[in-house]
């Protein structure tokens, strides 16, 4: 990991520290996925039929994945397995439950009723990539809000096996978070379905979930068509932040960079701390327990654009956050409630030495599927919000009306909005008009 000392660097210097690798939207990919897109489009179940045998290496005959195959899925998982899934997800269920958006009704003056009621989206897709280590902890960050938000019908795509079977991990979970339909399709071909809809997949409304370039890049071209379908957020590779204090155990630390490093090559962990000599014994034990792990090839190339660098106080750090905006921010000081409120910009905070990230990445309650790549700035991860419309609601008494209608209509005067006014003033000498005739 490259050591740097925030304090030594020009504003160039500090810009380059905190970039993230360079994300390839190449002419060749956006051309590559909208070819895909364009096939699946005209051809339906054909095309995506050709693009399992040439990229998951499967002839199938269903697309979707059949009561047959969710119980075979149930029946060879492990007990203990399955045991924890449900336990996750009994908790993401209990935080996303509390933290849903409840309806509103406010009094903004003497007979006027401001309301917001939520609705579900109709239709909603949900991706589960399944590359190199499948996530079956995705279906649920999915899934349980999808359900919580009341979204009628939830598809979810995850590609196929070699076997022809979608991981039996991914199925279990899929079915404890409520989702009813799941087919077997990944990659750009996976998204093209979803926003336009097949003879089998049936059209989104909005799609979810993290991937690859070819997904990402699918996702950002449907959300850009007007007859495509709306997408949770830009995503990016995966990244962490840990802030650390001179006593901070510098084990606990590097294991957090590692389980970032190990979920792909163009993932990023970046430590900033005041003590040079915590920063020395990270780096140590970053080295000793990567040998240790089964995709260190993978974590040493994430490693490679990693940063440790040296800040002056853990103020200096927070601000610094602040400016990457990272996904996952773990604060490993004595009294990290006290960094909380300088904290603006990340997808999710971690904090003190017994607070792991994949506590969250898998079952505190919280949701993993958040804003990478500098977007914490603008965006949130995903909630039983992201599922929901807020539709307000108005009604005006005559007494309601009488009390704003002459701020309406000098407002609408003022625009030269003339039928706006009138839509007004005429109700309000209706109004008039009844009075005297009472
Ligand atoms: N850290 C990943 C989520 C994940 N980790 C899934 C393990 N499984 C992105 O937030
Ligand atoms: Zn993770």
């Amino acid at each position: 990991m490259k050591r740097i000392d925030w304090n030594t660097l020009d504003e160039a210097g500090r810009v380059a520290a905190l970039a993230r690798p360079a994300q390839s939207r190449s002419a060749e990919l956006k051309a590559g996925v909208a070819a895909i897109i364009d096939q699946v489009r005209t051809q339906g179940d054909a095309a995506l039929r050709a693009f399992c045998a040439r990229y998951d290496g499967v002839t199938l005959d269903a697309l979707e994945v059949d009561a047959a195959e969710f119980a075979q899925a149930e029946a060879v998982l492990d007990a203990a397995l399955k045991a924890a899934i449900r336990e996750a997800a009994a908790r993401i269920e209990h935080f996303h439950r509390g933290a849903a958006p409840q309806a509103v009704a406010v009094e903004t003056a003497p007979g006027v009723r401001v309301e917001r009621v939520l609705r579900p989206i109709a239709r909603v897709g949900l991706y589960v990539p399944a590359g190199s280590a499948p996530l079956p902890s995705t279906a649920l960050m999915l899934g349980v809000p999808a359900r919580l938000a009341g979204c009628p019908e939830t598809v979810l795509c995850s590609p196929a096996r070699a076997d022809g079977r979608c991981d039996p991990a991914v199925l279990y979970a899929a079915r404890v978070a409520g989702v009813q339909r799941v087919f077997k399709l990944g990659g750009a071909q996976a998204i093209a379905a979803m926003a336009y809809g097949t003879a089998s997949v049936p059209r989104c409304d909005k799609l979810f979930g993290p991937g690859n370039a070819w997904v990402t890049e699918a996702k950002q071209q449907v959300a850009a068509d007007p007859d495509g379908a709306a997408i949770d957020m830009p995503a990016g590779p995966s990244e962490v932040l840990v802030i650390a204090d001179a006593d901070a155990d510098p084990a606990f630390v590097a294991a957090d960079l590692l389980s970032q490093a190990e979920h792909g090559a163009d993932s990023q962990a970046i430590l900033l701390s005041p003590s040079s000599a915590l920063i020395e014994r990270v780096a140590a034990e970053v080295a000793r327990q990567c040998e240790a792990l089964p995709r260190r090839a993978i974590a040493a190339q994430a490693l490679a654009q990693s940063r440790l660098i040296e800040v002056a106080s853990l103020e200096q750090a927070v601000m610094v956050s602040n400016r990457y905006a990272p996904e996952h921010l773990i604060l490993q000081v004595a009294a990290p409630r006290a960094l909380l409120p300088q904290v603006q910009s990340a997808g999710s905070v971690f904090l003190g030495a017994w607070t792991p990230e994949a506590v969250g990445d898998y079952c505190s309650g919280s949701n993993h599927v958040l804003p990478t790549y500098g977007y914490a700035r603008s965006h949130s991860g995903v909630s039983v919000a992201s599922f929901q419309k807020q539709i307000t609601v108005q009604e005006l008494s005559a007494e309601g009306l009488r009390a704003i209608g002459p701020c309406t209509a000098t407002l609408a005067a003022a625009e030269q909005l003339e039928a706006h006014r009138r839509a007004v003033s005429l109700r309000l000498a209706a109004l008039e008009a009844m009075e005297t005739r009472a």
